[in-house]
């Protein structure tokens, strides 16, 4: 099968494309993505000679485009995936997340194949006490949220609407290699590791459910695989955290792995100005996901904040790159180093 994966040059995405490859040797993958500020093909550095994956930039919102492309399935990762940008302006939100969502829907539609949709727990919004399940109702809080409740509620119309054979999962927080750091865990990683100060909205205390990148991409490839059309399942790690928990974990691991004064990066913790609606808790219950799929995830908390912190020491020039804005150009050098020039 060749599956159009959508936003692989991404976070997620290019970590679903290497587990894909590794452990399906009967699928091939055609990755889009129009390389935002966020895409970056390095992040898939080595697969551009493997003879199963092939890479095309180009926008889902691009109709013309995306009639030219052959597969049999499609997974949709792309996204603008940012909370505090789409507080900043929700245009490209909008565009990407909802119209160019419809028009893979369309696209499914019309070849009558499979559709995967990667939404997220922050369709839900904030709960006080208890878990989300999938029959919760959707109560988004922040553009990013109301963008993806949008493309979620589209993908579920279009499997009752179309008979289209869509399948939704809802993931809560990840982490791991290759994420951008704008994000939580690697913004904090960096900066301890710069000596620069650690932003903590509000008093630290707001809770997230984190699971690795890994368990996620395994459970979006069951679900792709097993999962029943027009189905939604919540993929979550059962690991809630509070933010300053968190970013006190990653300091020690810092402090422990470069014998660095653990005072001195404690003393980085700065809190500051809330983040406009902050959602205070999320919580799903992934009990469908186990139960229907046989997934759980693998990758124990502390392990996995230890092993991404050991992935940031050890790739300093991967995300040196992304703050000097350097990455930006990988794809054109590499563009024309084969054409020869
Ligand atoms: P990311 O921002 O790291 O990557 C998004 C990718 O999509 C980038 O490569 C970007 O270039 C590409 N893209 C953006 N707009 C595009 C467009 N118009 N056309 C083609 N490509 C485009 O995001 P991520 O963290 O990897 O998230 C991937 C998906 O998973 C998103 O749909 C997100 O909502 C969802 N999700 C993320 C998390 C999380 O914790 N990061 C949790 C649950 C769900
Ligand atoms: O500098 C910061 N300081 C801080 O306190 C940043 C960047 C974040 N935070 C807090 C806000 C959140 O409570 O940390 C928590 C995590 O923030 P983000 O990493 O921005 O993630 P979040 O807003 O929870 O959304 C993420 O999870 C769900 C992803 O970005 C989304 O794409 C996904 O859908």
């Amino acid at each position: 099968m060749r599956i159009l994966v959508t936003g692989g040059a991404g976070f997620i995405g290019s970590n679903f494309i290497r587990q894909m490859l590794a452990e399906h040797p009967e699928h091939e993958v055609l990755n889009l993505d129009s390389l935002t500020y966020a895409g970056n093909l390095e992040n898939l550095q080595g697969l551009e000679t493997e003879p199963r994956y092939a890479f095309v930039r180009g926008d889902i919102c691009d109709q013309d485009l995306l009639k030219g492309l052959t597969f049999d399935a499609i997974i949709h990762f792309a996204a603008e995936s940012h909370v505090d940008r789409s507080i900043l302006d929700s245009s490209p939100f909008l565009q990407t997340n909802i119209t160019g969502t419809k028009n893979l829907l369309e696209l499914a539609r019309a070849r009558r194949c499979r559709m995967l949709h990667v939404s997220t727990d922050e369709v839900y919004g904030s709960i006080a006490e208890g878990q989300f399940t999938e029959m919760s109702p959707l109560s988004p809080n922040s553009p990013y949220a109301a963008s993806k409740a949008s493309s979620d509620l589209f993908a579920r119309a279009y499997h009752e609407t179309y008979g289209v054979d869509v399948v939704i999962t809802r993931c809560s927080n990840n982490y791991g290699p290759y994420q951008f750091p704008e994000k939580l865990i690697p913004l904090m990683i960096a900066n301890a590791l710069a000596g620069k100060s650690l932003p903590v909205y509000g008093d630290g205390k707001n809770v997230r459910d984190w699971i690795h990148v890994a368990d996620h991409c395994r459970a979006v490839a069951l679900a792709f695989h097993k999962g029943r059309a027009g189905e939604v399942y919540n993929i979550g790690g059962r690991n809630e955290q509070q933010n300053i928990g968190i970013i006190r974990m990653i300091l020690e691991t810092i402090s422990e792995r470069l014998g660095s004064d653990r005072e001195a990066l404690m003393g980085l913790i700065t809190y500051v100005t809330d983040r406009p609606g902050h959602d205070r808790r999320y919580a799903i219950d992934p009990l469908k996901t186990e139960s229907e799929l046989g997934w759980k995830p693998l990758v124990g908390f502390e392990e996995g904040i230890a092993s991404t912190v050991d992935w940031y020491l050890a790739n300093r020039a991967w995300w040196g790159r992304i703050l000097s804005g350097e990455y930006m150009t990988y794809y054109e050098t590499q563009y024309r180093q084969r054409l020869g020039s």
